[in-house]
């Protein structure tokens, strides 16, 4: 149908500009999305990098401790922006070449375009997917100039919406294309033996009836387990490239490949993680069921010395952190979760596990792990953090419940690492008195060796356990939980923020 006013011919002819540009950056992105992913091969990943990269520590902790995952998210946002601007530029320089030789145009286009996506990710054949839709962009522009009418007609509605149609499909197929992942295979897919796969099955179904099943809480092993990354794009590791080494101050390096770690003999850990980052009662805590091998038994055979007793484990997400050596003594390289393979947010192909310590040196997609000679600053000490250290006592409060017989119901988790929970008490009458609320069955039976160095109770070996607690109470009543540590000592009352070296106090919440 002939847009009968025009307008949609007008439209075509004074916007030109700013839609090539638009378009062209756009489905830039689309292409190199639909080739490569959510992975390093994706344009957008490296922008966002260097935009974390450059942006000020003072910035980039604004954003952890105010904005939190918003602030990852606006970051993206404009890393999205930038990579628009960039390929939409020469989507418009095409343009411009092409109203003098129609194909010099989209060539130079497509070289531009390959070329600085080849320059960000390092992946000459993924470049293509970022190169070939602006070129294509450039055409199809210089094709409604030439043509403006075809039989006679201009081009109308139905055309537009045609172009619309077709680029909403692509982004479409794009997605699709894009969204593969890695890490959905089960453990006895990894290699495996059936008794070590059975083992993981029965452990989870042990933490399944110990879960106290009150509603609104999360069970003993977390159902959507937390992530926190530098980056927003995860690292995509093969791992048949896949190797750790040890290095540094060493008497003999040594490399594990992905092989050599899946046919050592498994052993399966449940173990709590908790964000230094996170608010008192966030969310950023959780608990897995981890298959893998005693990390210091790879580190011992590297013989380590060096004058510290520190070490630094790196990623190839370019993430460090250091503490210290007889930390990983207890230490374990997860290349499992919860009976299937590691998935990739959480380190694929493997990860480290340091029971009792703060989140951020669990390291993921851990590839070296350094013996030092000297202290050195890891990636969030660096921006004025000190997480590397052991976890803070917290009982969370993040149930309530009324109960049909008209009773208040408040429930949470709590968690002191290696320490282990003793006890969690309540308080409803505003910290006069302190009630014990009941806890969940501890979940100390792994597979794995105990940990020897840190302080070992018969509570727990690094897992949080549940809490819940009835009482006759009224809308608007405050409630007031705190744990005590397998130690006996009392989770600290005194309120810290989170920054720099993690939230303490007691919850309080009204009801
Ligand atoms: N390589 C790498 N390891 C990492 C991080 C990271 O960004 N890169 N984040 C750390 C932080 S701050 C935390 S709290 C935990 C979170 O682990 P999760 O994402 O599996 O929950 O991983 C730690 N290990
Ligand atoms: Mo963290």
């Amino acid at each position: 149908m002939v847009d009968e006013s025009g307008t949609v011919e007008r439209l075509l002819r004074l916007v030109p500009t700013g839609a090539v540009a638009a378009l062209a950056g756009a489905s830039a992105l689309a292409g190199s999305y639909a080739s490569a992913g959510f992975t390093g091969g994706f344009v957008v990943a490296p922008i966002e990098s260097f935009l974390t990269a450059v942006m000020p520590d003072a910035a980039v902790n604004f954003a952890i401790t105010v904005l939190g995952d918003l602030g990852q998210s606006l970051n993206l946002l404009m890393a999205f922006a930038v990579g628009v601007a960039v390929f939409g530029s020469f989507g418009l320089l095409g343009t411009a070449v092409s109203r003098r030789t129609p194909a010099a145009g989209a060539i130079f286009t497509l070289l531009l375009s390959w070329a600085t996506a080849y320059g960000l990710t390092g992946a000459p054949a993924l470049a293509f997917g970022a190169a070939v839709p602006p070129a294509g962009v450039v055409v199809f522009a210089e094709f409604l100039r030439r043509y403006p009418e075809t039989k006679g007609e201009p081009h109308g509605r139905r055309e537009v919406l045609g172009t619309a149609a077709g680029v909403g499909s692509l982004s479409v197929f794009s997605y699709l294309l894009g969204s593969r992942s890695t890490g959905t295979e089960t453990l006895g897919e990894i290699g495996l033996s059936t008794s070590e796969a059975k083992e993981a099955e029965e452990l989870l179904s042990k933490a399944d009836e110990r879960s106290l099943g009150v509603e609104g809480l999360e069970p003993l092993v977390s159902d959507g387990f937390y992530g926190v990354d530098i980056n927003s794009v995860d690292p995509n590791v093969d791992e048949s490239e896949w190797t750790l080494t040890v290095t540094g101050e060493v008497e003999e390096e040594i490399t594990v490949t992905y092989d050599e770690l899946t046919s050592k003999e498994a052993s399966h850990r449940f173990s709590t993680l908790r964000c230094v980052g996170e608010t008192l009662n966030g969310r950023k805590m959780d608990n897995a069921l981890w298959t893998g091998v005693p990390l210091w038994e790879i580190i011992e055979r590297a013989n380590p010395g060096g004058d510290c007793d520190c070490v630094m484990l790196r990623a190839s997400d370019g993430y460090y952190e250091e503490f210290p050596i007889d930390a990983t003594r207890d230490g374990f390289l997860a290349y499992g979760m919860n009976g299937d393979a590691l998935p990739r947010k959480h380190g694929y192909p493997a990860r480290a596990l340091i029971p009792g310590h703060w989140g951020e040196i669990n390291v993921k997609w851990i590839t070296e792990i350094e013996v030092l000679d000297e202290e050195a600053t890891g990636y969030w000490e660096e921006r004025g953090w000190q997480g590397t250290g052991p976890v803070i006592t917290v009982a969370k409060l993040h149930a309530v419940n009324d109960l049909p017989d008209g009773r208040k119901q408040v429930a949470g988790h709590a968690y002191a690492g290696t320490r282990g929970i003793e006890a969690v008490e309540v308080s409803t009458d505003g910290e006069e008195t302190w009630n014990e609320a009941t806890l969940s069955e501890p979940l100390p039976e792994t597979a794995g060796e105990p940990p020897e160095a840190t302080g070992q109770t018969p509570y727990g070996e690094d897992v949080w356990r549940q809490w819940v607690y009835d009482f006759d109470g009224e809308d608007g009543d405050t409630v007031t939980v705190r744990a005590r540590d397998g130690n006996g000592n009392l989770q600290p009352e005194e309120e810290r923020d989170r920054f720099p070296s993690g939230p303490s106090g007691w919850v309080s919440r009204e009801v």
